[in-house]
């Protein structure tokens, strides 16, 4: 199995974020790009593809302030990194913004995703690795990995949140469909809702998401991932949402998996992109799943059993000194 990370990943080192009411240090950190590495064989540097696939997804003008804004925030005096602190209500008119405070929420869903001098470098090359582990997969390889760090599912269209930049599975899924891949199917099995790559394809009937998760009316997201959030328009039916009860061990966790696999089947895509996330562990610092290192074998085993041509994308995982085992665990499992 081909693997793709670029250590350009690792320029991206918030300070600090803010984490249920105060500034903690970043969870997270270069160091688990590190750990990741270490828990593979040898990784190849992605080839570049541009910004073009990433505008396929994502708003000019967004990408524009996340090249951007730091610079703009550090020339208007600000502190650190760059950092919303006031956001337009939903609902609310957000026009003719200038102030890069004010550009700051409107290009924002949280305050735990600090933006620094080379937030956008380690995005890029984390979206380049996932196109080339697409690449790998469209010329004929059964299962490819980007080891995507900083992580993207909760980045949408024109915003940033939970750690992510730039939605590296919805770029990816883009591509597969302007590959020729008819139908592309998103499992997310990261411990948070992926809100970024529901919204980006909320109303589309060519993209199936579905996704296991701790449960919204208890974690983060919070807005996004119940299971009546199901798509609309043409996407009705095509977000599936399974919510699950925080200290949920693999029995439940497996089960729901199974129930989103079944979903997948029989929307028979060309191709699978799985959203990884370790963030399910036991010992995660900033999750409450239960998740033991021998579980991710099984659940990459019974996702490999239904044969989809399949890209692996890493998203959470923040008990670091365990992400390489776990990762490890899951693709040994494939
Ligand atoms: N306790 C990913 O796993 N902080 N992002 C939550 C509330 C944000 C996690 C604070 C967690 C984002 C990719
Ligand atoms: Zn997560």
């Amino acid at each position: 199995m081909r693997l793709f990370f670029d250590p350009r990943q690792m320029a991206h080192a918030p300070n600090q974020e803010m984490h249920n009411g105060a500034f903690v240090p970043h969870a997270e950190t270069p160091a688990r790009a590190q750990a990741m590495c270490s828990g593979v064989p040898a990784t190849e540097t992605p080839t570049d593809h541009t910004e073009a696939p990433i505008l396929r997804v994502h708003d000019a003008g967004y990408i524009e302030f996340l090249k951007t804004a730091h610079a703009r925030w550090a020339a208007a005096g600000r502190p650190g990194d760059v950092m919303g602190y006031v956001w337009p209500v939903v609902g609310r008119r957000a026009l003719d913004l200038t102030r890069i405070d004010a550009l700051a929420g409107r290009y924002s869903m949280d305050s735990s995703t600090p933006l620094t001098a080379d937030s956008w470098t380690s995005a890029y090359w984390s979206t380049q690795c996932a196109l080339s582990a697409l690449d790998a997969v469209l010329s004929g390889d059964s299962a490819a990995v980007g080891l995507c760090r900083p992580p993207g599912h909760h980045a949408g269209t024109d915003y940033l949140g939970g750690y992510c930049f730039i939605n590296h599975a919805a770029v990816a899924a883009q591509a597969a469909r302007d590959a020729g891949i008819e139908r592309v199917a998103i499992l997310d099995i990261d411990y948070h809702h992926g809100n970024g790559t529901q919204d980006i394809f909320w109303d589309r009937g060519d993209v199936f998401y579905a996704s296991v998760h701790a449960d919204p009316a208890t974690d983060f997201p919070f807005y996004w991932g119940h299971a009546d959030e199901t798509g609309e328009g043409e996407g009705a039916g095509a977000t599936l949402n399974l919510p699950l009860p925080q200290g949920t061990g693999i029995e439940a966790f497996r089960a729901a998996q199974a129930t989103a696999l079944e979903a997948i089947a029989r929307f028979d895509p060309g191709l699978l992109i799985v959203s990884f996330g370790a963030d399910t562990y036991a010992g995660d610092p900033i999750a409450n799943f239960a998740i033991q290192t021998p579980d991710y074998a099984v659940l990459a085993s019974d996702i490999a059993a239904g044969g989809l041509p399949t890209v692996v994308l890493t998203e959470g995982g923040y008990a670091v000194d365990k992400l390489g085992e776990n990762l490890a665990s899951f693709l040994r499992g494939f």
